[in-house]
């Protein structure tokens, strides 16, 4: 099963397949039959949109220069799986269903699953390191440490936890909702365009472009927890409950707007580069309209 990005990302898609498979098999050898290591694959290759990896591709595209953007795109993959093991851990979400398998922790149990998750981490961090030459090696690693750190999935994940049942602002929400996901959006942007050695003018748009695409992208998660069925998004729905959503605040249709303004928004940061980000405007459209 292929998670369904439009079909001009697929070809993306497949080399970053690739490129993933390769970054848990090379070195490894044949026949290790390590349980981190099955734990790692088992998440880190399972159905996936990729659409972290598909932006830094697409980032460094619009700059130019696309050939050096595959350990940038692996990396994030990588923090972001680790991401996903461990918000679906029993104490965190409680999570059964992920990427439409049973979560890492059911399937490998929990002190498998909490290894596999520090050793996604870790490889994401050294892949860059022996990818990069080292000045971009350095910026790419700072961009993916400041976006998992205090100021991103780690302060956005515990303040979502510590908000279970308790009523937050919107502020709040909002706040959450960009670390949890904004802020890694927006790192794999800058690290896209880094890649290509991009303008600072060219940095900050795509940053602004995927700073609300993000954001988009974190309410339809919250529409489609509502709306969606298990076998089209992969995870279980209606595990939002006990939880403020976009949607608590603004019902299912204001929700959607919300998203809608948000990618055109997104779209706006995009004129300087005219009609040659001509498919990072598909992929808003796509995270408006996504049913996955
Ligand atoms: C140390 C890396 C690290 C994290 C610690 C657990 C945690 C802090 C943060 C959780 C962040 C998280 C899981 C946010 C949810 C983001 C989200 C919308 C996930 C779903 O992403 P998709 O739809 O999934 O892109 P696929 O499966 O397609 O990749």
């Amino acid at each position: 099963m292929s998670r369904p990005l439009p079909a001009s990302f697929a070809d993306a898609q497949r080399e970053i397949a690739r490129a993933l498979d390769a970054v848990l098999t090379d070195g490894v050898p044949v026949g290790t039959s390590d349980p981190v290591l099955a734990a790692m694959r088992y998440t880190l290759l399972a159905p996936s949109k990729r659409v972290r990896a598909v932006l830094v591709h697409l980032a460094a595209d619009v700059c130019g220069d696309a050939t050096r953007a595959m350990p940038a795109a692996v990396a994030v993959e990588c923090i972001h799986a680790s991401s996903l093991i461990l918000d679906d851990l029993p104490s965190m979400d409680n999570a059964p269903l992920r990427r439409g398998r049973p979560s890492a922790h059911i399937a490998h149990g929990e002190a498998v699953a909490i290894l596999a998750a520090f050793g996604l981490l870790n490889l994401g961090y050294a892949h860059l390191s022996r990818a990069y030459a080292a000045p971009l090696a350095a910026r790419v690693t700072s961009l993916y440490s400041d976006a998992v750190g205090l100021d991103g999935l780690i302060a956005g994940q515990a303040e979502d936890v510590l908000a279970t049942d308790a009523i937050i602002d919107f502020d709040t929400l909002e706040r959450i909702h960009r670390r949890k996901t904004g802020v890694l959006f927006s790192a794999a942007a800058q690290a896209g365009a880094l890649s290509a050695g991009a303008t600072d003018a060219a940095i900050a748009s795509l940053t602004s472009y995927a700073k609300n695409l993000g954001l988009a992208f974190q309410i339809v998660d919250d529409v489609l927890d509502v709306t969606g069925t298990e076998a089209e998004t992969g995870k279980a729905v209606r595990a939002d409950a006990r939880k403020t959503t976009f949607v608590s605040f603004s019902g299912i249709d204001g929700a959607r707007e919300l998203a809608n303004e948000l990618c055109a928004t997104a779209e706006h940061a995009l004129a300087p580069f005219g009609k040659r980000a001509d498919a990072l405007r598909e992929l808003a459209h796509f995270v408006t309209g996504r049913r996955s």
